[in-house]
This record gives structure tokens, C-alpha cells and sequence, in this order.
């Protein structure tokens, strides 16, 4: 008789006492224990693969103002503001407004609208995806030899397995595949009004979802037109987990992928994509989580949900450090690129986030929604000193850039919209290869928008709730009377101090390459002139000039809008028809033990609900 043996609940091998030393002592305390551990060893020779190892950390709608080297005194985040004062801040660095097409185009380098991802993000149970047979990143980069893990959000589809990650060039795969978890059940909550006659009502909410403030109404509830998806997304490959409960989820991707790296075979090239939750918000029931001591860190923001935010924050900056901490010991920092990115901007309003000083919230193509957060760091780039870039990128570059680097031929990629930023990033040019940016053109929406040089033009205002410019600015919080970078190392940073350790610390002079990140955009904070008015036609800015679009110059140049707009209808032109569709009844969790799965793929399940 075989004896059925539970696997063993704690069975993780991760290591525990970095998380338990960092609940006991400050990072300065760590900070001197692993230098006293690195003089008392000396580093092994360890082998180094040919290929750069791509370490790509994404935040989730982590907004401009929330990291602190743009210049916010509020939120310090001590771990990725050294990877940009010893790198590349990209500083005119553009995503799509939210999360799948922004994801959609990082993993093709093609732009939403060709992947028919242009019109807002997957919901659960809804049977669309990045399309079968676009190759991905991952893909390119296993023919290269390299290994390559996500860990955290995927949403670009699941419906069948073969839209898994898994089934798609990475070689494992822990996380969640929907838009937003629990940061400590790991369960996904979705709910969408579906009468026809409430379309209206539910637009709104759609656009106000993410943000949780506008449940469906109780008319819609006591009708029955509310469609409530429910149940866990957590996935460890192929399989769900339901043993992290309680557990923060940021502090478990970064365990995740502490352990990807120290099993990780060093001669081997590695692309490691850890796709944060963070910042985002988790179920609408308790939309901002943090961890207490994280929420005590930040005794200086008096705003209550925003402090809570900025715990958040503090968990993506800590993953930072202890990744980069774990890349250090392994010694493979000098052969790997790092980026930081947002997948597109702060969900400011309505939410915790801010994008100040610039327009928009997430979800709209003011800047505020679409101009990111960015950061590149990597020995390979030859830096002597740090630099802002103001090089126009899109996040479909990042392909043919990495692609690049690791000397691969970019025509194998096809017809990307991408462009190889890789040798215009390391050798230090002001100018860009990219012209222009599609920042996204919806036709259910109505809103596009496109920059070209310094123009940019948009047509329609979507949402028209989130288009105005949100704070907080941070100095309402701000006791840093001295320097400013004292104030955000002062409790240390495992990435300054691993780069001040092995001589690759760049900076010379204190603050200044902070104000050089930062966006000023003078005493007219209210447009006095040209404002816009998409009932008239499309608006123009000057971003260059105006990056904070005061002021609709339309009128002005009548020529420019009429060149912008017929480029904006060839692009438009190219777009594959929107994956939108209803949501499939089979796919709620309730048929399926509770669980968001590739539910076309299971052959016997019963819906007790449906
Ligand atoms: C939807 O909202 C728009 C604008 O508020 C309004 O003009 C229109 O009549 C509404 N449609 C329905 C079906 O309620
Ligand atoms: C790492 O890979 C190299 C080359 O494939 C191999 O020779 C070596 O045995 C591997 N090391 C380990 C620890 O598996
Ligand atoms: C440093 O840590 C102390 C104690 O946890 C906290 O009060 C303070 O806000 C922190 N400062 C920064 C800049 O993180
Ligand atoms: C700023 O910091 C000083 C010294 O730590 C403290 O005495 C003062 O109360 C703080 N001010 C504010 C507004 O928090
Ligand atoms: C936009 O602003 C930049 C910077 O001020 C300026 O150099 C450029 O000429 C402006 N373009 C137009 C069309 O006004
Ligand atoms: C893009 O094309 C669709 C239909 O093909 C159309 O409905 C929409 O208005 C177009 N958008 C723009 C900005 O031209
Ligand atoms: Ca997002």
C-alpha cells in the first residue's frame, strides 16, 4: 500500500536570514556585516558567460514622483537611486498608459495596437492574449543559450496553457497571471457590470477599477448585472501554490528570484524579469498594503494612505537592494545590465500615487500617464560619470536593445517597432534613433496620441476624470533641510554600498544629478492659455518645452497637427482588431476550486454557480 505524503509546507529553499536580519537590524548594521564577511573571504575566480546576464525589474504603476531621484523628498528610495546615480536615468523614457499593452510591447517590441492589446487590460476569464505567433523575448533569448525566469505578473493571457509564460521561452515561472493579487492572500478579485443598459455606469468603472473607489452600484447588485470573478493566482510553473498566505508578496518574488540566482549556473547568460506587483494596488477590498515597519519608515507623511504607498515603495526599493545584493555574491554584476521601469505611470488620481509635477494619471496619454520611470545601470555601458538621459525610448526598445547587447543582429527580429538604444545608451550620445513614440490609439476609447521630436498630439480625452495635474509633490512632507542625498542614504543602501565597495560608484558631487532628473515646470502651474478642448480638435504640446502641457499650441501650428494626425492614422491603420471581447462564464474561478486558471484547457469541471 503506497502511503499518499504531503509535500512538506516550508519546503522553500530560499534563504530566511536576510529577511529575518533585516526585521532586526538596520541596512548600515547589514552593511558592515557583509563587509566584514567579503575582507574575510576573498571572492572565488568565478567564470563569466560571454553573454550579459539582463536582470529587468518592472514596477507595477509606480508613478515619477514616487521614486525619489526625480527629485521628491517624500518617498526615499535609497537602493534604486544609487543604480541611477552610478547609470542611466532615462528621463523622456515612454510606456503605453497601462498594464497589458505596456507589458504586450516590452515582451514583442511592437506597440499595442499591433497586438490588438490597445484597448485596456485583460480581464480574468477572458479568452485573449499575446498573440501566438509574435516571438518573445524570452524566446530570442533562449536561442542565444540564455536561461530565463519570471517571477511575479504576467497578464497576457491564460486562457490556454500555451499562453502560460511557461509555454512561452521562460523556463519557470512564479507569480500570477491577472492584473492585481492580495499582497497577502494572493487571491484575484474582479467584478464588472455586464447589463447593456448600465454600459455607461460600467465604463466608468472600468476605468475607476484599479483604484477601487467606485464599487458597481447597488442598483446594478440588486438587478443581478454584476459579474464578480474571485479566487487565487499563484502560480509556481504550471501548477497553483496555495501555501504563501501571509506572506508579503513582494518580499516573496524577491525571495523568488533570490533563489533563481543562486541556483542560477554563472557561465550561463540569465534574463531575469521580475515583474513586481508593486506598486500597485491589490483587491479592492484593501486596495494599499505594506508590511507595519515599512509603513513606520515613513513616520514623515502625514497623509495616511500615502504613507501606506510609500511602504509599498520601500518593499519594491528593499527587493532591489537584496537582488543586486545576491547578483554581488554570486559575482555576476559585472557581466549583467539592470533596468528599472514602471510599466506606465502612478495611479494618481483616483489613488496613492503621484506623477506630480507632470499631467494625467494612469490609464490617459498625458505624460503623467505614460512618461516612466526608467533607470539603466550596467558596468558594460562604460560610464565615468552618471548621466539623464533625455534620448526619446519607448519600452518596445528594450528588445532590440538587449538584443543588441548581447550581439545579436537586430534584423532577426522582423518588423518590431522597437529600436536598438544599446550603443547611443553606452556611448553617451545626445541623439536618439527613435523620432517617435506611439503612446497608444484605442478605437473604443477614441483616445490616441503620438509624439514626434519634441511635439506631441492628442485626440481625445480618456479618462476625462484623470487629466488634470495631481499632487502629492512631496514637499509638504519634507524635513531635508541639507543634503538630499544624506536623507536618502542616510539609513543605507545595499546597492550604494556594493557599488562604493567595488569602486563603481560614480558620483563626485552631491544632489546635483538629482536636480538634473528633476521635471521644473516654472510658476504657471495652471494653464492661463490654450487649454485644451478636444471638442475642437486635437491638442498640441511642446514637451520639450512644456513637458507638464500647460499649453495647447493647436492653433498654432495648424501644418504640424495635420502632419501628426495623418501619421497617427498610418499607425492606426496597422493595428491588428481589438482582443476585448465578453467575459467566458467557464473561466470563474468557482468552477475550478477556487482558482483563476487556463480553464479551456480543463476537460471535466462543473460550475455550481453558473
Ligand atoms: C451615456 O453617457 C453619455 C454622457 O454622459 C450620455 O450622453 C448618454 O446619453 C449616455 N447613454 C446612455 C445609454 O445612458
Ligand atoms: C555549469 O555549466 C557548465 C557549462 O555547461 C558546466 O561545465 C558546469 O558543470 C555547470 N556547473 C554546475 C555547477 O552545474
Ligand atoms: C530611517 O529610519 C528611521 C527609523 O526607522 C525612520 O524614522 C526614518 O524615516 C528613515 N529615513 C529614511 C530617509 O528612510
Ligand atoms: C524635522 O526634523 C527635525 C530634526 O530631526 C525635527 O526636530 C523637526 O520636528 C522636523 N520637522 C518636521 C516638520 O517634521
Ligand atoms: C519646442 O521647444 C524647444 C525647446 O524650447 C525648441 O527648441 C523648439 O524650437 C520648439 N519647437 C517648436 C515647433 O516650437
Ligand atoms: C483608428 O481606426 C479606427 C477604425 O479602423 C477608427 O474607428 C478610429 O477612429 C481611428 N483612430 C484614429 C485616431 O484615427
Ligand atoms: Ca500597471
Amino acid at each position: 500500500m503506497v502511503e499518499k505524503t504531503e509535500p512538506e509546507e516550508n519546503e522553500r529553499t530560499y534563504p530566511v536570514w536576510p529577511r529575518i536580519i533585516a526585521m532586526f537590524a538596520s541596512f548600515a548594521v547589514v552593511a558592515v556585516v557583509f563587509t566584514a564577511v567579503a575582507l574575510l573571504s576573498p571572492p572565488p575566480v568565478v567564470p563569466q558567460p560571454e553573454l550579459p546576464h539582463i536582470i529587468f525589474i518592472l514596477a507595477d504603476d509606480l508613478g515619477w514622483n514616487d521614486v525619489s531621484f526625480h527629485g521628491s523628498p517624500q518617498i526615499p528610495t535609497p537602493n534604486i537611486d544609487a543604480l541611477a546615480a552610478s547609470g542611466v536615468i532615462l528621463n523622456n523614457y515612454y510606456t503605453h498608459p497601462q498594464c497589458t499593452p505596456s507589458r504586450g510591447a516590452l515582451m514583442s517590441g511592437k506597440y499595442a495596437n499591433r497586438l490588438g492589446l490597445h484597448h485596456g487590460d485583460l480581464r480574468p476569464a477572458e479568452a485573449s492574449g499575446l498573440p501566438l505567433n509574435i516571438a518573445i523575448l524570452p524566446e530570442y533569448l533562449k536561442k542565444m543559450g540564455y536561461k530565463s525566469h519570471i517571477i511575479g505578473k504576467w497578464h497576457l493571457g491564460y486562457h490556454r496553457k500555451r499562453y502560460l509564460p511557461t509555454r512561452r521561452g521562460f523556463d519557470s515561472f512564479f507569480g500570477f497571471l491577472n492584473d492585481n493579487i492580495d499582497y497577502y492572500d494572493y487571491t484575484c478579485f474582479y467584478e464588472e457590470i455586464t447589463s447593456p443598459e448600465m454600459k455607461n455606469v460600467s465604463l466608468a468603472i472600468d476605468a475607476a477599477d484599479e483604484n477601487y473607489i467606485s464599487p458597481p452600484t447597488s442598483d446594478a447588485k440588486i438587478s443581478g448585472n454584476v459579474k464578480t470573478l474571485f479566487g487565487i493566482d499563484l502560480w509556481e510553473n504550471e501548477e497553483v501554490v496555495r501555501d504563501f498566505r501571509g506572506e508579503y508578496a513582494t518580499n516573496v518574488f524577491t525571495d523568488k528570484a533570490l533563489d533563481v540566482i543562486d541556483e542560477h549556473n554563472v557561465t550561463k547568460p540569465l534574463f531575469l524579469f521580475v515583474s513586481h506587483a508593486a506598486s500597485q494596488a491589490g483587491n479592492k477590498f484593501f486596495p494599499l498594503q505594506s508590511p507595519s515597519e515599512l509603513y513606520e519608515r515613513n513616520n514623515h507623511i502625514k497623509e495616511s494612505d500615502r504613507r501606506t504607498y510609500a511602504g509599498m515603495v520601500e518593499a519594491l526599493d528593499d527587493s532591489v537592494g537584496r537582488i543586486f545584493d545576491a547578483l554581488s555574491q554570486k559575482d555576476m554584476l559585472k557581466k549583467s545590465i539592470i533596468v528599472i521601469s514602471s510599466d506606465n505611470g502612478g495611479a494618481a488620481e483616483p489613488g496613492s500615487g503621484s506623477n506630480w509635477p507632470f499631467r494625467g494619471t494612469k490609464f490617459s496619454l498625458w505624460e503623467g500617464g505614460v512618461r516612466s520611470v526608467g533607470v539603466v545601470w550596467s558596468p558594460l555601458l562604460n560610464l565615468e560619470k552618471p548621466r539623464v538621459s533625455m534620448q526619446l525610448m519607448h519600452i518596445t526598445d528594450w528588445l532590440p536593445t538587449f538584443y543588441s547587447a548581447a550581439g545579436g543582429d537586430v534584423d532577426d527580429l522582423g518588423d518590431i517597432d522597437g529600436i536598438n538604444m544599446w550603443s547611443v545608451l553606452k556611448d553617451d550620445e545626445k541623439s536618439s534613433p527613435r523620432e517617435e513614440v506611439l503612446l497608444n490609439v484605442d478605437p473604443i476609447s477614441g483616445i490616441g496620441g503620438l509624439r514626434i521630436g519634441d511635439m506631441k498630439i492628442l485626440v481625445s480625452d480618456y479618462p476625462v476624470e484623470g487629466s488634470d495635474w495631481y499632487g502629492p509633490s512631496g514637499l509638504e512632507d519634507s524635513n531635508v533641510t541639507d543634503s538630499f542625498d544624506d536623507w536618502v542614504w542616510k539609513n543605507g543602501s545595499f546597492v550604494k554600498d556594493i557599488l562604493v565597495e567595488t569602486g563603481q560608484w560614480l558620483l563626485s558631487e552631491n544632489d546635483v544629478w538629482r536636480q538634473e532628473a528633476m521635471i521644473i515646470c516654472g510658476e504657471n502651474f495652471l494653464p492661463v492659455s490654450g487649454k485644451c478642448d478636444f471638442t475642437n480638435g486635437p491638442c498640441l504640446y511642446n514637451i520639450t518645452d512644456d513637458p507638464c502641457e500647460y499649453k495647447n499650441i493647436a492653433s498654432l501650428y495648424p501644418k504640424v497637427v495635420e502632419n501628426m494626425l495623418n501619421r497617427l492614422r498610418d499607425l492606426n491603420a496597422t493595428s491588428l482588431p481589438v482582443q476585448t471581447k465578453e467575459l467566458d462564464p467557464l473561466g470563474d474561478p468557482v468552477c475550478h476550486n477556487f482558482a483563476h486558471v487556463p480553464w479551456m484547457d480543463e476537460e471535466d469541471f462543473d460550475c455550481p454557480l453558473s
